[in-house]
């Protein structure tokens, strides 16, 4: 009973608990509001992950701007409510609703040219993850709601130089014991990396098709047996491949 009881909570919180991916910093500095991005109009989840808005979210605002980066340069990606950031003064699910735990994940794809390349049939590979740790029990979401809705990661030093689509996105695991009701929120930048390394990812993944509706870190309940949004204590294994190490 406790447990429906805290789905149903989450179910009726979600409803004004939505967020975008909006902003870029790199090493501190910000790009702007929606520059260098392919960022959704509205911060509708995506929960159908046979979607091609899995990808970079549902088609929204377009960029002709590329952001120059380093390898090893801390990038910054900014989740708020909505684009622009509080949806009012003192707006309690900015920039996400507290009851949105689940991880933080940054991928990238190399393409010719960030600003025109297509979004389909990229081989994406990830570089970055928040999860969850069992210690202090704090999801990644926790994390980036510390920092205001930065998510904060270094670009690895080895990836090759050149120009590539960087896709940063938030599963949001709150009513994700029912299939179908994990929420996906991504937006993906235009990069131009310089000064990078070696590395050509021997596996990469597909969206749509990295993930399965079934998959174990996508159709879970994070609720233990206090109701509590802990894992049961258990560890969380994220969806989709490792992140590479240089
Ligand atoms: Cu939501």
């Amino acid at each position: 009973m406790k447990l429906s009881l805290v789905s149903l909570l989450a179910a009726a919180l979600s409803v004004e608990g939505h967020c975008i991916f909006q902003k870029v910093s790199v090493n501190g500095a910000d790009q702007g509001s929606l520059t260098g991005l392919r960022a959704p109009n509205n911060n509708n989840p995506v929960q159908d992950v046979s979607s091609q808005d899995m990808i970079c979210g549902q088609s929204g605002s377009t960029s002709q701007t590329v952001i120059n980066v380093k390898a090893g340069d801390r990038i910054g990606a900014w989740y708020q409510h909505v684009i622009g950031g509080a949806q009012f003064s003192g707006d309690p699910d900015n920039p996400i609703a507290k009851s949105h735990k689940g991880p933080v994940m940054a991928y990238l794809a190399k393409v010719d040219n960030a600003a025109s390349a297509s979004k389909t049939g990229l081989k994406w590979f990830k570089i970055w993850q928040d999860t969850f740790d069992t210690g202090s029990k704090t999801w990644g979401v926790d994390n980036l709601i510390k920092n205001n809705g930065w998510a904060y990661f270094n670009l690895p030093t080895c990836v090759a130089s050149g120009q590539y689509l960087l896709r940063v996105e938030i599963l949001a695991l709150h009513s994700a014991g029912n299939q179908g009701q994990a929420q996906f929120y991504q937006s993906c930048a235009q990069i131009n990396v310089s000064g990078g390394g070696s590395f050509s990812p021997s596996q990469t993944v597909s969206f749509p098709g990295a993930y399965s509706a079934s998959d174990p870190g996508i159709l879970t309940s994070i609720y233990g047996s206090t109701g509590q949004p802990d894992n049961g204590g258990k560890s969380y294994t994220a969806p989709g491949p490792a992140p590479i190490s240089c």
